[in-house]
């Protein structure tokens, strides 16, 4: 094949930077921090890393409110420091993603004082204001959409007596990407983060900057608290115009060693080809959102059973949808992930944090690593952490938890103990308590009281512990990240589902020319017998997660990576 790009073997580790390592005992992780740990990121193995954001912020939503793009936020430390990190990374031959967050600023960026000053500042037009409605309960909201982090969308400004657009929280006004000077003003901070040695970006909900400008309502469910917007701003009219015009002024020219992906809500598949198609120069990829949404829902903290055969096909058909065309030619490119500081930890949600802990963490990790695409770790994946434990709501943190409980239960009166039950399984916090190096009482994060409690779980589930642990995770993933380097099958090796149907057998093939891989999964906790391993009785194993890893019986949470004779 054509060389491919040097991402389809890469492997990138997420850090959340305010819950990863703690140099000066102030509870809440920073750069230096990060930079004492290089050595664990070395050793793991993974070629990028992607901060998420460490800019001047007044923190409302953990940094994704940014105040100045330009200025590292003094709690995570300086520009002089963010440098040295930067060296040292390179030193080390990683890369270095920073997240990208132009959907919206924080309501203390300069940008946005300007704008909501008057109604004719010269930066009015940055922002979306619009005039009060007229509605039976008297002037309000000029639509109906609610927004993911409160009742409504938009918010007045007593000011100049108009409201504003947010898609997230008050805090968060979204940019007027139909305003050049916004979109000039964007790319010429991303191009001085290229200039200063930046690997790329991973873009926060990108697909949310083209709006139906007339911002007409949505529809009103029943029982909702607001209208659903998102067929108005989900991959917008000219989404694909902003994206090529951003890599024409950004990229173009130097993209051959970047890497930057798209984070796309709600993308369908059809989108995620238009935004990931080489031929287009958009995005290199995208993380969408199909597979972590399958036991969720309609609301986003309701909990549902997990069907495996749908997980399985969900995947599959993001394999065959951006996978390569019959003649050969890449059409697109998948990110793979199943953690983040969105979700809750994997373990916890598709496998089993109590007895099988190591086993169904290590299980999850191949399958997903033995995709076709780009694998991403998420700090503390790779050591199996798990959920943490919520007794009462003011244990979370997290500004999307506290609006949903007190929507729920002030304004719907639903029972708290419910909504606690469903935040307790999906709240992103799960994934936001520190990284627990060792089994002290702060797991090694921090020497002062952290910001958010360490899992009490740091006894078992640490780092000096899984290091030399039996079916250690950290080991398996040491494995799993040096064969995506090593193996160009696993690289770029065509995929197949099998058994599609099957409610807890995981198996696909990867063909690359007359080299074929088997990956066999149990994903249970009862042994599972699998007559399709008669056919691989001659088969190599690559990897495994189990002792013995021989026969035709799968224990539970097994999986075997198996090479064709
Ligand atoms: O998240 C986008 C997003 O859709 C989130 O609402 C997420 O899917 C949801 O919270 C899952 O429960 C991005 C960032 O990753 C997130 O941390 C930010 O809060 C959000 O955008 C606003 O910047
Ligand atoms: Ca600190």
């Amino acid at each position: 094949r054509a060389t491919a790009p040097w991402w389809t073997s890469a492997v990138v580790y997420q850090i959340y930077p305010r819950s990863f390592a703690d140099s000066n005992g102030d509870g809440i992780g920073d750069l230096a921090g990060i930079r004492s740990r290089l050595d664990h990121l070395e050793e793991l193995g993974v070629d990028v890393i992607w901060l998420s954001p460490i800019y001047r912020s007044p923190q409302f939503d953990n940094g994704y409110d940014i105040s100045d793009y330009e200025d590292i936020d003094p709690v995570f430390g300086d520009l002089a420091g963010f440098d040295a990190l930067l060296a040292d990374l390179h030193r080390r031959g990683m890369k270095l993603v920073m997240d990208l967050v132009v959907n919206h600023t924080s309501h203390l960026h300069p940008w946005f004082i300007e704008s909501s000053s008057s109604t004719d500042n010269p930066k009015r037009d940055w922002y979306w204001w619009r005039s009060p409605r007229a509605g039976e309960g008297g002037p309000g909201a000029p639509n109906n959409w609610r927004s993911f982090f409160a009742s409504s969308s938009w918010t007045l400004d007593e000011t100049t007596g108009e409201y504003y657009l947010h898609l997230f929280a008050p805090q968060q006004p979204d940019l007027n990407w139909e305003n050049r000077e916004v979109r000039e003003a964007v790319y010429a901070m991303m191009r001085r983060w290229l200039d200063r040695g930046v690997d790329g970006f991973r873009m926060d909900v990108i697909n949310f900057i083209s709006k139906d400008t007339s911002l007409p309502d949505g529809p009103l469910e029943p029982g909702a608290v607001g209208g659903d917007g998102s067929a108005f701003y989900l991959s917008g009219p000219r989404i694909h115009e902003f994206l090529q015009e951003m890599h024409r002024e950004v990229f173009a020219g130097r993209d051959a060693e970047l890497i930057t992906v798209g984070e796309t809500p709600g993308v369908t598949l059809e989108d995620g080809r238009l935004f990931t198609d080489p031929a287009r120069a958009e995005l290199d990829m995208i993380f969408q959102f199909e597979h972590v949404s399958l036991d969720r829902g309609p609301g986003r903290y309701e909990k549902r059973a997990l069907s495996l055969p749908a997980l399985k096909q969900s995947l599959a058909r993001w394999q065959d949808g951006l996978g390569p065309a019959d003649d050969g030619r890449e059409r697109g490119w998948n990110s793979l992930y199943l953690n983040n500081h969105d979700q809750p930890r994997l373990v916890s949600r598709y496998g089993d944090d109590g007895r099988f802990r190591r086993e169904s963490a290590t299980l999850w990790a191949t399958i997903l690593h033995l995709h076709r695409g780009t694998p991403y770790v998420y700090q503390g994946e790779e050591i199996g952490m798990t959920n943490t434990t919520f007794t009462a709501i003011d244990d979370f943190a997290d500004l999307e938890a506290l609006n949903h409980y007190r929507e729920q239960v002030e304004l719907l009166g639903a029972d708290p103990e419910a909504v606690l039950e469903d935040l307790r399984a999906l709240s992103r916090d799960n994934a936001r308590t520190p990284v627990q190096w060792d089994p002290t009482e702060q797991a090694g994060f921090t020497t002062g009281t952290p910001w958010m409690a360490v899992n009490p779980n740091r006894s078992e589930v640490n780092l000096v512990d899984e290091r030399d642990a039996p079916g250690s995770v950290f080991r398996h993933y040491q494995r799993l990240i040096r064969l995506r380097h090593e193996d160009e099958t696993v690289r770029l090796g065509d995929f197949e589902l099998l058994e599609a149907a099957h409610p807890t057998l995981y198996a696909f093939t990867r063909t690359l020319g007359g080299d074929r891989l088997l990956v066999v999964g149990n994903v249970s906790g009862e042994p599972l017998e699998v007559p399709l391993l008669e056919r691989w009785g001659d088969a190599a194993l690559i990897i495994g997660n189990r002792d013995g890893g021989t026969g035709t019986t799968l224990q539970p949470w097994e999986v075997r990576v198996l090479r064709a004779g």
